[in-house]
């Protein structure tokens, strides 16, 4: 299955009919008597059904495929919907597919603040307002050594940064996942292997401003599963797959380096930058190769690529540093 990469003039027939569909739902709810009751209760229904209906697709939010990141075979969507890391529901692959349906995602906002001039509690409707969806084919590449090609839908996270203007001593960003009571670990840790949640993640404020950098709200063309980080995570794509950090509720500006989940839990193993880099093996296993997970039964054994393959657009933002020492 390949992405039809469409053309600027194929995509204006999807341009009016949310607004439309809006107005015609907002026209049905009052023929028969719905809007309005809701204030009874003290709640706005109207805005309940609309949250209820963020559905990212072609209709509701208009997007491009943007050509200059393509990637082939894509993983097929069965295989990345199926096969997760999301410890919050388990440790083993499958875990997050059977048991992420419990997680709520609606509504959901998030804070952005720190060292900004103007913190934000924003919700992900109004986020979606703002922002320009954009299809990217990005190769994805877990720390343990098996990848995948995945159609992110989603934005570039400088765009939302500029929302909150950055003060001059912003020089790192954390971001925190959602904790849920109803998430298997929280409920019983030793289901998430004892990890301290909420999960955090960071990045130094240039690579949160690179225009690789994106958070996504969908992949092939649909909203976000829940197993892959609905409804909103981060995507960096020449970095370890933990980085990628799933169901942000918070984004911090922040002066000092922030301690990642996976760096706290063992720093010899994950550091901070967690660049993709295949001279530097993990202490316990080569990074030099990778299994990629396409089409069929098994995978096929590839060979890492520097920055997994981004390296010149983002080989710059670490001219002088030592990646042996910076892993
Ligand atoms: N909140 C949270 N985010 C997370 C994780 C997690 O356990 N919890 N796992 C990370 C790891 S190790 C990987 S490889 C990717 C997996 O993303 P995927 O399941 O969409 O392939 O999510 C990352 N983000
Ligand atoms: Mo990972």
């Amino acid at each position: 299955m390949l992405i039809k990469v469409k053309k600027p003039c194929e995509i204006s027939e999807n341009l009016i009919t949310p607004q439309e569909n809006y107005e015609n739902r907002r026209k049905i709810l009052k023929a028969i008597g719905i809007l309005g009751i809701g204030s009874v209760f003290g709640i706005d229904m109207l805005e309940g059904l609309d949250a209820k209906s963020v559905k990212i697709n072609k209709n509701t939010y208009p997007y491009q495929t943007d050509s200059n990141y393509f990637q082939s075979p894509l993983t097929p969507y069965e295989k990345a919907t199926t096969y997760n890391n999301f410890y919050e529901f388990g440790m083993q692959k499958e875990d997050p597919y059977h048991r992420a349906n419990v997680l709520q995602t609606n509504p959901w906002s998030v804070v952005i603040d720190g060292e900004v001039h103007s913190p934000i509690k924003i919700s992900l409707e109004d986020i979606l307002k703002k922002m320009q969806l954009q299809e990217r084919i990005y190769h994805f590449r877990c720390v343990e050594a098996w990848s995948m090609n995945i159609p992110w839908l989603g934005f570039e996270l400088g765009d939302l940064l500029k929302l909150v203007k950055p003060k001059g001593n912003a020089k790192f960003v954390l971001f925190e996942t959602a904790v849920q009571n109803t998430m298997p670990a929280i409920k019983n840790p030793s289901l998430g292997g004892y990890i301290k949640f909420p999960y955090k993640e960071g990045l130094r404020l240039d690579e949160a401003n690179h225009k690789l950098t994106i958070l996504a709200v969908g992949m092939y063309g649909k909203t976000l599963p829940n197993q892959n980080g609905a409804p909103l995570r981060l995507i960096v794509p020449w970095k370890y797959g933990f980085k990628n950090i799933k169901s942000i509720i918070r984004i911090t500006l922040v002066e000092k380096i922030p301690v990642s989940t996976w760096t706290s839990l063992d720093s010899s193993e994950y550091g901070f930058y967690a660049n993709v880099n295949p001279n530097v093996a993990h202490p316990r296993w080569s990074q030099a190769s990778e299994r990629f997970i396409g089409d069929g039964f098994g995978f096929n054994k590839i060979p890492t690529e520097m920055f997994n393959g981004y390296g010149e657009e983002v080989g710059r933002l670490y001219a002088g540093m030592d990646l042996r020492k910076n892993y």
